[in-house]
């Protein structure tokens, strides 16, 4: 997909704009980079299919931006973003990479200590000389370390969700290759871990050198590591290295449950083989004093043969899964088919791009049953969070709606919990809705004591259903808040309230570890997609990945509810 590449050469422009003083058009260029982001279709389709006109279509993208976007596609370059990078240092610009440094206070490095690149910037931390610095001090210091080191790690591992369309795209270039059987990722991807060191690529024909031949030259590819018979490594243009390997029809299941691994899960099965007189490797099951194939066509067959239950990829992080799969007390997991509704989603009301009727009928499309409207409150002016006088009029305007709609439209609204644990609504209005979510979005670098005094504050107010993005995480880009996750989910349990999982991939908020301990306090779970478009409720698939693999069941999870079983959760009379 083209589409990730394109919104950060917006983002960059945005911020280069920014460092250069210029008013308004960074936002634009934000605005159409989240919306390329939340596209489920390739922009270059949209081009090739309708020309600049169906590009421009698009919400948020205006002509000139348009242009800029149909310049790329063509050439690769946008001549407006090359103008503004040589306008500013080399490295300047990563510098913005970088959390908690914007471009207002690159431009201060810059400045006052010549700091240019990240070299500089590290040097700067060392000899302590930012502390120094007037309107930063000792803590900023720390801040902008910690950025840093977060910035070196999101260059070793990329996240899911820019893994998985460009994982896609490969399979669908390799699938459509003559005498292919199977096609498929393995690796951390199958796992739908959160974050991924490389794409791993498996694939059944025999029919080596086309294959090898297809791969190496894809127009995503950067360049070619390794090119053979059997494997073959590529680093793509986005800088993911991507394995695929060719195998054998008869060792395809031992060498998918190699490869998906992890190491860890791989190697207690190995032990667990030698125990039971075998030989495990990714060719097969083999006896190990006659050598006789034993299986390996499938994975079903092998972790039979291995004497337990099928244990599903998102399991496989020898987090006791063996065991259960031996005792048969694997949970039976949740699967996308089980959500019912969504629970969190944005309109134009205030920082999403659709209108509540496109949302309502786009939910209605995938099936669901129930969808819930859940704008921010006042106090987000950034997210054009609803005023008083708004949210008034948005319910009266929903409850207009219903008439027109057979799935269910609950009336919520994403509320700012407060620096001091108050939520950004009085009782009167949140009374009237029929979901509150409670979410923190400001003061992320408060002591441990005082996040965690907040958000138990805002726990004990009767009117909160759900706690939205529980530790305000974004994944390779900012840190989560400092929290004690213990006393919280204690404190959410006394109350009966629910843990949100953000689906969206930059989000998956809680993650899969904090489920699997949430769980051992009785919590309830929401999986929400906090859509901020129609394209972007599909992401809810990431947050049920993150179950998976946080051990969830569906009745952990309140979007399998009915209606009437939501109604008693949520501790409304009737929805
Ligand atoms: P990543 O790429 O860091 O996100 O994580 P993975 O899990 O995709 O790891 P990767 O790409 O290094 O290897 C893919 C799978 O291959 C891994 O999950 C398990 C298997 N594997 C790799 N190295 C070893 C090894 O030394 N021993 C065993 N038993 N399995 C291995
Ligand atoms: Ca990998
Ligand atoms: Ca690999
Ligand atoms: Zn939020």
């Amino acid at each position: 997909m083209m589409n990730f590449e394109l919104a950060e050469l917006f983002y960059n422009i945005a911020d280069i704009l920014e460092m250069l003083g210029v008013a308004w058009k960074p936002i634009a260029y934000r605005k159409a980079a989240r919306q390329l982001e939340s596209l489920s279709k390739d922009i270059k389709d949209i081009y090739e299919e309708g020309g600049i006109e169906a590009v421009q279509d698009i919400p948020s993208i205006g002509e000139s931006i348009a242009k800029k976007i149909t310049q790329y596609i063509e050439t690769g370059k946008i001549d407006e973003y090359e103008k503004l990078k040589a306008k500013l240092p080399e490295g300047l610009a990563k510098l913005l990479e970088i959390e908690s440094i914007g471009p207002k206070r690159a431009a201060i490095l810059y400045k006052k200590l010549k700091i240019e690149s990240i070299g500089d910037l590290k040097q700067a931390i060392t000899q302590n000389k930012i502390a120094k610095l007037a309107g930063f001090g000792l803590k900023s210091q720390q801040n902008i370390a910690a950025g840093l080191d977060l910035f070196q790690k999101s260059k070793e591992r990329a996240s899911l969700g820019e893994v998985i369309p460009i994982a896609n795209e490969i399979i669908n270039i390799l699938k459509k290759v003559p005498g292919v059987e199977h096609a498929m990722p393995a690796g951390s991807v199958r796992r739908w871990k959160e974050t991924v060191g490389d794409l791993d690529i498996l694939v059944v024909s025999k029919h080596h050198k086309i294959i090898m031949d297809k791969f190496t030259t894809m127009p995503i590819v950067q360049r070619i590591l390794a090119k053979g018979k059997t494997k073959s490594t590529v680093i793509l243009k986005n800088n993911l290295q991507t394995d695929v390997r060719v195998l054998e029809k008869r060792s395809f299941g031992a060498a998918l449950n190699y490869f998906t691994g992890n190491v860890d899960h791989n190697i207690t099965l190995r032990r667990i083989a030698i125990e039971k007189g075998y030989k495990l490797s990714e060719y097969g099951l083999f006896d190990r004093k006659t050598g006789k194939f034993i299986a390996g066509r499938t994975e079903e067959e092998l972790y039979k043969k291995l004497g337990m239950r099928y244990i599903e990829p998102e399991l496989r992080e020898n987090r006791g899964e063996i065991n259960a799969a031996i005792s048969n007390k694997l949970p039976k997991l949740i699967t996308l088919s089980d959500i019912r509704g969504d629970l969190h989603a944005h309109t134009k009301w205030s920082d999403g791009t659709n209108t509540i009727e496109q949302m309502v009928r786009a939910a209605q499309d995938l099936g669901y049953e129930f969808i819930c409207i859940s704008d921010h409150s006042q106090t987000q002016a950034i997210a054009r969070g609803l005023k008083i006088g708004q949210i008034i009029r948005q319910v009266a305007e929903i409850k207009k709606l219903q008439k027109k709609f057979k799935i269910k439209i609950l009336i919520g609204s994403e509320v700012d919990i407060l620096s001091n644990g108050e939520l950004d609504f009085p009782d009167e209005i949140l009374k009237k809705l029929d979901v509150v979510i409670g979410s923190v979005h400001s003061g992320f670098k408060s002591s441990k004591e005082k996040m965690t005094q907040r958000v138990i504050t805002a726990l004990q107010n009767k009117y909160l259903n759900i706690l939205g993005h529980p530790t305000g995480r974004l994944i390779n880009k900012r840190n989560p808040y400092e929290i004690d996750l213990k006393k919280v989910f204690d404190a959410a349990a006394q109350n009966k309230k629910i843990m949100e999982i953000d689906s969206h991939p930059a989000r998956l908020d809680l993650k899969d570890e904090h489920i699997l301990l949430a769980k051992q306090y009785g919590l309830k779970f929401a999986i929400n997609s906090d859509a901020h478009s129609v394209e972007q409720l599909k992401l809810l698939e990431f947050g049920v990945h993150s179950a998976r693999r946080g051990w969830l069941e569906a009745g952990d999870v309140i979007n399998t509810y009915k209606l009437s079983g939501l109604a008693k959760t949520l501790h409304r009379t009737k929805l």
